[in-house]
């Protein structure tokens, strides 16, 4: 799963007055102190782990801990914030530095793991574990670091013999730009709907900080596939357009070689633009301004980022070949899904045609009959295109030139709509689930768009089926938010190389309330 398509003479082009315009948006964030529930223990259950009250949370003043002693906080649900606490002394005078290690875990299983055995891609920084020498005692702590977490184990390595430690006041100061008054209270719904829906916005509230984050425990910043689910969910939940503004103006304020909108941002230490270009991901743009659009019909931005717009749009149609196919490539160019072994290309084809529809709206809200003109001949050759890669014996869509046939490439060409009849659609979406393809779908991210195919396309009952059997299993193995990674048939799965960097509350894992409160309510 590296991400490897570091892009060559990388620069970045910066707009300032978008930037001013962004910076003017940042969110005041609404701080609330928590404090933890319960003491727990974590248990083996099954092929995973689980939290076991152990004993009230007073009783935390009373345990006195020497070398090898930890206690487990379990503060009751997922909490994104700043965490502090008073350590004191038991005994004789502290002859020693005390040292313990402190973890943070969104999930039991974090607790447990053993981080010195990780040797996955991405960075081990992400492992939220902190190995503290404190000199003098009694004092407060103030970890410096935000976490994401639930679960927080304090394990003293080492005091002396003669002393012991005691931990008091432990607090989190949650963060969060989700303000929970302002989404509207469901009508009576199964309780399994009502459910995910509540761990849903809970995985809002943790992921909508100065910006849409992907995921407050990693990567911590924003990514345009994510935000494109983020911002629909938030039209249906917390209506902070002002957020999607902000970040719609970041990525257009910041953009790589030829005006290309990044697959990520980086907001701190200063703003900077990844050097990370995928082709899907930078099409969004597209459909992030005309979803905005449609939801504020605010004209000052969408005359101020349409040209940016455009630019995605025309150096996609760059990537066409003679019969008007995406040419396909051996890197990292196109996101998809992290399904192992996914050919990209039809996927692709079928995002090209999705955001060219939106493309030439906008197109038409700015007027500009020719760009709309440009855009139809662009969707029309990108539809021919589409349909060179239907294989009528197999009744699939083929990617590649092993000709894969993936569920990806049928939903993206379902949600395209390249063939404009939604009988034929829902025909394609069943004969897949029959057919079951071996290159199956393994994120949220991709399952939400089977789902919003399903739906669209009159199969609202099946729809609702994959998503319990889906999030719903979810919710059933302890989500408190929702995670970056599930496969129900592999509930292990951790394609990063450990469950430790596995983020588990995750932005384009949201959908359920989207899906809920757009189409099933
Ligand atoms: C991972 C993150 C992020 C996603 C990218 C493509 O790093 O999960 O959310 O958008 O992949």
């Amino acid at each position: 799963m590296a991400i490897t398509n570091s892009m060559e003479n990388f620069e970045m082009i910066v707009n300032d007055d978008f930037i001013k315009k962004a910076d003017a948006l940042i969110p005041e964030l609404i701080k609330t102190e928590i404090t933890p529930e319960q003491i727990v223990t974590i248990e083996p259950d099954g092929d995973n782990y689980k939290a076991v009250f152990k004993s009230d949370i007073e009783e935390l003043k009373n345990i006195e801990m020497g070398r090898d002693d930890k206690v487990i906080l379990d503060f009751g649900n997922h909490n994104v914030g700043y965490v502090k606490f008073n350590i004191t002394s038991a005994g004789s005078p502290p002859d020693a530095p005390a040292y313990i290690r402190i973890k943070f875990g969104e999930i039991p299983v974090e607790i447990v793991e053993n981080s010195g055995e990780y040797s996955g891609d991405i960075g081990k920084g992400w492992i939220q574990e902190e190995f503290l020498h404190i000199d003098i005692l009694p004092t407060v702590i103030e970890m410096p670091r935000r976490y994401a977490f639930r679960y927080m184990e304090i394990k003293v390595i080492d005091t002396s013999s003669k002393y012991r430690v005691v931990l008091e006041k432990v607090s989190c100061t949650s963060v969060t730009s989700a303000d929970m008054s302002k989404v509207t209270a469901l009508p009576v719904l199964d309780e399994d709907l009502a459910e995910m829906d509540r761990v849903a916005l809970r995985t809002m509230q943790g992921c909508m900080q100065k910006g849409f984050e992907d995921g407050p425990k990693r990567d911590r910043r924003l990514w345009i596939g994510d935000l494109r689910l983020q911002a629909q969910t938030n039209y249906v939940t917390f209506h902070n357009n002002d957020l999607v503004k902000h970040d719609l103006y970041l990525y257009a304020g910041l953009t790589m070689n030829e005006g290309r909108v990044g697959a990520c941002l980086f907001t701190e230490p200063k703003y900077q633009v990844d050097d990370t270009a995928l082709f899907d991901y930078s099409l969004f743009f597209v459909s992030i301004l005309y979803d905005y659009y449609m939801e504020t019909k605010d004209e000052e931005t969408r005359k101020d980022l349409t040209a940016t717009a455009y630019r995605q749009i025309e150096l996609a149609v760059r990537e066409l070949d003679d019969e008007g196919i995406v040419k396909d490539k051996e890197t990292w160019w196109c996101f998809i899904d992290w399904a192992d072994g996914l050919n990209k290309q039809a996927g692709a084809q079928g995002i090209l045609v999705y955001a060219l529809r939106h493309g030439i709206k906008l197109a038409e809200f700015d007027q500009n009959e020719e760009k709309a003109k440009e855009y139809t001949g662009y969707l029309e050759k990108a539809i021919a295109g589409a349909m060179k890669l239907w294989d009528a014996e197999k009744g699939f869509f083929v990617s590649g030139s092993e000709k894969q046939i993936s569920w990806a490439s049928q939903v993206w060409m379902v949600l395209a709509d390249v063939f404009g009849d939604k009988a034929k659609n829902a025909q394609l979406l069943e004969h897949t689930i029959v057919i079951d393809p071996k290159i199956r779908m393994v994120t949220p991210y991709m399952y939400h768009h089977f789902i919003e195919a399903l739906v669209q396309n009159n199969r609202k009952e099946v729809a609702l089926s994959f998503m319990r059997a889906y999030w719903g299993e979810m919710v059933k193995d302890g989500a408190d938010t929702f995670w970056e990674l599930y496969d129900p048939a592999d509930k292990n799965v951790a394609p990063y190389g450990s469950k430790m960097v596995n983020s588990y509350c995750h932005a384009w894992s949201c959908s359920p309330s989207y899906i809920i409160r757009k189409y099933l309510i």
